[in-house]
């Protein structure tokens, strides 16, 4: 990817590590809360826009998160959750360095959606352009009020590059998809939760408290469960019937084989294990 991004991923993946994440770039931060970890697009100054230090810095995170890390939250600082590619470096590139571009961002946010563990994003303010299409690359998102959406690519005169057409049809609709940036309007946070954008919508202010509270939900489950949540149902729903029921009978033969199972099982079965309660 030597047209890419302008530094290389390995920079930030093999530098001396400052505490237990890798080296990342002044545009992102993160921190720890125990087996959480919480990482931040840290650029309010210029709206959270995505660029290439950035997008490389989340990859680098991802790839090498501490084994003991067993779900992320990744959330923005200042008003907007991201502004979306930044776009003061598109002037630079010309066509077969965009090519590379949108292939960069395609493997860092590949190292989101089929990375090691299930990530919360936590969404407020702008949640636009490339910000939009790194939100659909999680897997559980929560909305603030203040939320909004857009893919204001036709009126940049580009297209989406960051997985966008992948990733945002099974979310919104091919068509809703086309109209929004055919139009280039804006969905609100209401709207975005009704049409399943979002899974959770709370109040301004309230957004990390719920992505941490699900985080930790999440990072409950049995390991092989989220892995097969994250790598193995996407996969089946993207297969033809037959060959998705077989590996749905594989994956559930060895969830249910693994240790972690029996003791789960055996918990609930002498009253030891939580009952599924009405929210
Ligand atoms: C930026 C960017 C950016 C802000 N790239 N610098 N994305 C967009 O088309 C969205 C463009 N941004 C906006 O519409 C607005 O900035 C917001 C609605 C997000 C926020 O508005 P506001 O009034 O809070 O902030 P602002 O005054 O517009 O911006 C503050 C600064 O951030 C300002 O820089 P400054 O040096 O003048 O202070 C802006 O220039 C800067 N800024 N957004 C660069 N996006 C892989 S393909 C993906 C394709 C896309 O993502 S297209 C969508 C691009």
């Amino acid at each position: 990817m030597s047209g890419g991004l302008s530094t290389a991923v390995d920079e930030f993946a093999v530098n001396d590590r400052a505490g237990d994440f890798c080296v990342l770039p002044p545009s992102l931060r993160a921190e720890r809360r125990d087996d959480i970890a919480v990482l931040r697009l840290a650029r309010a100054e210029k709206r959270n826009a995505l660029d290439d230090p950035t997008v490389q810095g989340m990859e680098a995170f991802f790839t090498s998160l501490p084994p003991d890390i067993r779900a992320v939250v990744l959330a923005g600082d200042g008003e907007h959750f991201s502004a979306g590619l930044d776009l003061s470096e598109l002037r630079e590139r010309d066509v077969f360095a965009g090519v590379e571009h949108s292939r960069a961002w395609h493997q860092a946010f590949e190292r989101i959606q089929f990375g090691r563990v299930p990530v919360v994003a936590v969404l407020h303010g702008a949640v636009v352009g490339g910000g939009l299409e790194l939100a659909a690359a999680t897997h559980v998102r929560v909305a603030e009020r203040s939320a909004f959406y857009a893919l204001p690519e036709g009126s940049r005169g580009i297209y989406v590059g960051g997985g966008g057409s992948v990733r945002l049809p099974p979310l919104l609709g091919t068509a809703r998809m086309m109209e929004m940036m055919l139009t280039g309007r804006t969905l609100d946070a209401e709207e975005g939760q009704a049409i399943g954008l979002t899974h959770y919508l709370v109040e301004v202010g309230a957004g990390l408290a719920k992505g941490i509270e699900l985080a930790k939900r999440i990072a409950g489950n049995a390991p092989f469960t989220n892995f097969a949540v994250m790598h193995v149902l996407p996969r089946i729903a993207g297969s033809d019937p037959a060959t998705g029921f077989t590996t749905e009978a594989l994956a559930a033969a060895i969830a249910q084989g693994g240790d972690e199972a029996k003791s789960r099982l055996r918990d609930f079965l002498e009253k030891r294990g939580p009952k599924v309660v009405r929210s």
